[in-house]
Order: C-alpha cells, then sequence, then structure tokens
C-alpha cells in the first residue's frame, strides 16, 4: 500500500539528537495541552470531592457531589488519560523512528472528535441530569448526549490508533529504521491493540445505552450491562498500564543510558498483556449475583495472574535496567549506591521512580490481594476501591505522564521548565499525597467505610451511625492526603502552562542530555553474588514479602469477621 501524504519538514532537537517531524509535534504538543488543561478540570473536581469525604469538611450538598464525582471520574480518568496517551502515540513512532505522522488530517479530526466529545459530555454532567458516576450503571439514566459524547470521544481516540498504525506503516515503507521495532514503540502497539478490544466492548454497551436514553430500547438488563461495561472499563486500565509501563522504558533508557535487562522476556511481557488481560475484567464482578464462583476463580485467580506476571517482570526490568546501568558506569558500591546516587531532584527521573514505587507497592499489592473472591468480599464498594485505583491510575499513570511532560517541554515545546526548585518539589507533593490518600482511604474502607457515599454518618436520618474514632481519622488523614495531592497537581499544570508560555528558549547550541550507553563507562565486572542486579532483587523481595504479609492479614480478617460457630 501506497502511501501518499506530502513530506513534512523535520527538525533535529538539539538536546536529544531526535529527528523530529514538525506536523508530529505540533499534534502531539495540542494532544499533551488539551490533556493538561483536562488534568486541571478533573483536578479541581477531585478536590470538590475529597473536600466533601471529609467529614469535618462536608463541603457540596449531595446533588452537587455526586455530579462532582462523576466530572472527577470521567475528566481525570478518560479524558486526561486519553488525551495524553494520543500524545504518546503520536510522539514515540515519529521521534524514535525518525518517522512523519500519517494521515495528520485524520489526527486533525480526532482531536476535534476528542475535544467535541469531552465537552458535550461535561454540558450533560454539568446541567444535571446525568450525574451516574463513571460507570453509569444501568438502570440509572443519564441525559443522550451524556453518552453521545463518549461515543464520539471514543471514535476520536480509535482514529488516533490508526495514524499510530499509519506511521508504523510508513516507517516500515520508507525504511526509517532497521531491525525489529524498539521495544517503546512496540509497547505502544501494544496499547492499540488493547485499545481496539477496549473501544469495541465500549461501542457494544455504550450504544445501545444511549439507544435506551432516546428510548428506542425498552431496557437494559443491569448484569449484562456490568459484565460488558467492565470489558470496556477494565481493558482500560490495561491500555493505561501498558502505557506508562512505555514510559517507564523510555525514561529509563534516556536519563541511564538503560537497555532492557532482557528484550525478549520484556516483550513477551507485554504479550502477556493482551493475552490474558481481559480475564481480569472479572475481578470488577467478583461480589455480583448470577456468575458461578467457578468462574469467577478461574478468571481472577489463575488467568489474571498471568497479567499480573507480566507487570512484575515490568516492574523488575525497569529497575533492574537501571541499576545495571548505574552500575557500569563505575557506581557498584555495595547494594544501593546506584539508587542513592540517582538524580531524586530531577522531577522526570522522580515521577518517574515514585509512579514504579507507587504503582507496585499500593496499587499492584491491593490489585492482587482484592482479587480474590473472598476478601473481595470485605471491601466491595467501600472505600478501599478509590484507595486502590488512585494507587494505579493517580499515582501510577498520572505521575509517569507527569515526568515525561516534564521530558517534553524541552524536546517538544523547545523551553525550560520554569521554578526549578518547585518543579523538584511538585512530584513528591503530587506523589505524597496521593499515597497517604490511598493508604489512609484504604484503612477506611477494611472497616467498612462505604464508596461514592455523601453522607457516611446518615446525619438526620432515623438510621444515624456513630463511625469509631479510628475511621473518622482515616477519612480526615486521607483527605488531607487528597488536598495534598491536588496542591502537587495544581502546580504541575501550573509549570507546564507557565513553562509553555514563559519559559526561557533552549539554547541553540545546548549540549544532548540523553545519556550515552551504559557500558561506555568500561564496567564489566558489576553486581554481587552473581547477580547483576542485586539491589532490585532485594527490593523485589520485600514487595514479595509485603504481598505476602498483607495477604495473610486480609484473610485473617476476613476470619474474625464470619466466624463458624
Ligand atoms: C488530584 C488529586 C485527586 C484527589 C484528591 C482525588 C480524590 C478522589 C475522591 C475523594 C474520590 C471519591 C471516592 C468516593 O467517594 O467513592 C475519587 C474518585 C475517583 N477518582 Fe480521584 N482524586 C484525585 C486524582 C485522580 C486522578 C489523577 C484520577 C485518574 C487518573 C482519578 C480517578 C478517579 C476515579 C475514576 C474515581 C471514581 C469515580 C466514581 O466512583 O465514579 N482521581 N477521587
Ligand atoms: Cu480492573
Amino acid at each position: 500500500m501506497a502511501i501518499t501524504t506530502a513530506q513534512s519538514p523535520f527538525r533535529t532537537d538539539p538536546l536529544t539528537g531526535l529527528r523530529i517531524d514538525l506536523t508530529a509535534a505540533t499534534l502531539v504538543k495540542v494532544n499533551a495541552v488539551l490533556a493538561v488543561v483536562f488534568l486541571l478540570v478533573g483536578g479541581t473536581a477531585g478536590l470538590l470531592v475529597a473536600l466533601t469525604r471529609w467529614p469535618a469538611v462536608h463541603l457540596l450538598p449531595a446533588d452537587l457531589f455526586y455530579m462532582a464525582l462523576t466530572v472527577h471520574g470521567i475528566v481525570a480518568l478518560m479524558v486526561w488519560i486519553i488525551f495524553f496517551e494520543i500524545a504518546v502515540l503520536y510522539f514515540v513512532p515519529t521521534a524514535l523512528l525518525s518517522c512523519r505522522l500519517a494521515a495528520p488530517k485524520m489526527a486533525w479530526t480526532q482531536v476535534a472528535l476528542m475535544t467535541i466529545g469531552a465537552a458535550i459530555t461535561a454540558v450533560a454532567i454539568l446541567q444535571g441530569d446525568s450525574s451516574v458516576m463513571m460507570t453509569s450503571y444501568v438502570p440509572m439514566n443519564a441525559a443522550p448526549h451524556f453518552y453521545l459524547g463518549l461515543i464520539l470521544f471514543a471514535v476520536g481516540a480509535l482514529i488516533g490508533c490508526g495514524v499510530f498504525w499509519g506511521t508504523l506503516v510508513i516507517a516500515k515503507e520508507e525504511k526509517t529504521y532497521e531491525g525489529s521495532l524498539p521495544l517503546t514503540v512496540y509497547g505502544c502497539m501494544v496499547a492499540t491493540v488493547i485499545a481496539v478490544f477496549t473501544i469495541a466492548s465500549g461501542a457494544i454497551i455504550l450504544i445501545p445505552t444511549f439507544l435506551w436514553s432516546l428510548g428506542l430500547i425498552k431496557s437494559i438488563d443491569p448484569m449484562m450491562y456490568r459484565v460488558i461495561w467492565w470489558a470496556f472499563g477494565h481493558s482500560s486500565q490495561q491500555i493505561n498500564v501498558t502505557a506508562h509501563i512505555t514510559i517507564w522504558y523510555t525514561v529509563a533508557g534516556l536519563a541511564f543510558g538503560a537497555k532492557p535487562m532482557s528484550e525478549k522476556v520484556s516483550r513477551t511481557a507485554f504479550l502477556l498483556y493482551i493475552l490474558f488481560l481481559q480475564f481480569g475484567s472479572v475481578h470488577h464482578l467478583l461480589s455480583d449475583p448470577g456468575l458461578s464462583s467457578a468462574w469467577k476463580i478461574f478468571n481472577t485467580s489463575y488467568m489474571m495472574y498471568l497479567a499480573v506476571l507480566a507487570s512484575l517482570i515490568h516492574g523488575l526490568t525497569v529497575p533492574g535496567s537501571i541499576e545495571v546501568a548505574q552500575r557500569r558506569n563505575g557506581l557498584n558500591n555495595g547494594l544501593f549506591e546506584w539508587l542513592r546516587k540517582c538524580p531524586w531532584g530531577n522531577p522526570v527521573f522522580s515521577s518517574t521512580i515514585l509512579s514504579i514505587i507507587i504503582f507496585g507497592f499500593i496499587g499492584g499489592i491491593t490489585g492482587v490481594v482484592m482479587s480474590v473472591e473472598q476478601v473481595n468480599m470485605i471491601i466491595h464498594n467501600t472505600i478501599y476501591v478509590p484507595g486502590h485505583f488512585h494507587g494505579t491510575v493517580a499515582g501510577g499513570t498520572t505521575l509517569a505522564f507527569m515526568g515525561l511532560t516534564y521530558y517534553l517541554i524541552p524536546v517538544l515545546f523547545q523551553r525550560q521548565v520554569i521554578m526549578k526548585p518547585l518543579a523538584a518539589l511538585q512530584p513528591w507533593l503530587f506523589g505524597g499525597g496521593m499515597s497517604v490518600f490511598a493508604l489512609a482511604i484504604m484503612g477506611a474502607g477494611t472497616l467498612g467505610v462505604p464508596r461514592r457515599h455523601w453522607d457516611i454518618t446518615f446525619a438526620g436520618q432515623a438510621l444515624g451511625y456513630e463511625w469509631p474514632g479510628l475511621t473518622q481519622m482515616f477519612m480526615a488523614v486521607g483527605e488531607i492526603g487528597g488536598v495534598i495531592a491536588v496542591v502537587g497537581g495544581a502546580l504541575f499544570c501550573l509549570i507546564v502552562v507557565g513553562s509553555i508560555l514563559m519559559g526561557e528558549p533552549v539554547p541553540a547550541d545546548a549540549k544532548n542530555i540523553v545519556a550515552p550507553p551504559a557500558d561506555a563507562g568500561g564496567h564489566k565486572e558489576i553486581g554481587a553474588g552473581g547477580f547483576e542486579a542485586p539491589g532490585t532483587f532485594v527490593l523485589a523481595m520485600v514487595l514479595f514479602v509485603t504481598l505476602v504479609l498483607y495477604y495473610f492479614v486480609n484473610f485473617k480478617y476476613l476470619a474474625t469477621l464470619w466466624t463458624l460457630t
């Protein structure tokens, strides 16, 4: 197939040596800026929700709380993240394969459809009749344009995946690279394959629901809705995981000259996502009636572990590759010299490493434990669930995207980051606040606090409920962590927009910031005890022991709640 788009001009970036297609660069910038603007909207709604769930503040009335919660979930999880992912899908293949972007007009259509779709859904929510929250479970009914906006947004995202694939075809035809695709481009490709499955599932459930909201279909079965919606909802989280892990590899390569410890293993791990993620969707249905335990347990406990295995592999190989690179460059003393001497004040690095730690220790461990059918009964529909997924999507994905943004400001926008000391602090504020938030509300959830609940005390109702002091403390501490995270998030938006508008231009004679390949230091004999990356091995064992202990604690707690007499 011949592709006949006119050749677009390129520029060679002095900081990275990358050959950048200017049309692609514009589209990456537009998508990334829209993403950041929506992060600000989603974060503001998050602040209102957090200030309402903090019992001592209880800011919004009930109707506005559910409206803010709907805005927050949809804008933060879908709009911010997917706009940013499209930016990644346009940046990674064009920059790393020195290739032009396929079909720029289609890419502009993607921008238009996603923007118009998000705007239509936002208007529907703000009009007040669509506070159905992110999952929009039937038989709750939203206005027709709520669903229509989501459908247009999804069509836009699908076009973005098409442009990515077209770009790969051009790169192959024009022979802009040799051998197999670099791992990071491969990671993006895996994300788009998952995206097609995801968007198809979304269409299968949201188009009939749209027709139902118009009165053209009589009813939608709630259980069927949940099963298919989660084929969409869970898979979209797997896209996020694939995207942020791709960013981990990218940053490890750029900042340290790190190479994956084994390309083959990393590629196989990505493939495991495609093969097994669909089964994981069932972990959202573990407490649902009408589905057999055998089906639930097979899907979540056997098949799902193969996708978890993939995340464990990436979680081991990315820090491992950084360790190997640091040791090859001379930081070979003891277990952790390589880690201590990492550039902790550089927000590209700190965002990425915090993303790895928070995703693994908070999002990952809790996700595995709550996917066990029995344990799920303790935490289902409690505020534990938002605690878990803020570890994955806010601490994991959002932080990784923040890190890549800091990298893109000088490379794409050709501006220096403003307010450097604050930029160095920002990932710690966001990641630290988010960790406190997630851990504390998981504590509250374990003790029974429901999720998506305006007033857990039922004040003024016949059946008021007094929560123990510990639970109230968890809620207060959690939401204070949430407010700190919002400050970190707002600071990020301020620094990004400020740098783009007012940052000093990158000087024309700027030095290359990409680390040379790791073995340039000539240190061949590295590691200890036969391990190339002994420090990472120790950290992996800490993760493993934490997981086992936490698993045990949950079963023990379940046993105390459910005594057999
Ligand atoms: C900036 C700091 C943030 C704060 C303070 C915050 C706070 C909250 C709170 C308090 C809830 C409500 C929990 C409940 O009542 O059940 C919530 C829900 C949620 N948050 Fe966040 N969040 C933040 C960032 C994010 C980010 C970055 C994402 C996604 C990338 C995200 C995705 C979600 C989703 C999907 C929900 C569930 C909405 C629903 O139940 O329909 N949040 N958040
Ligand atoms: Cu899931």
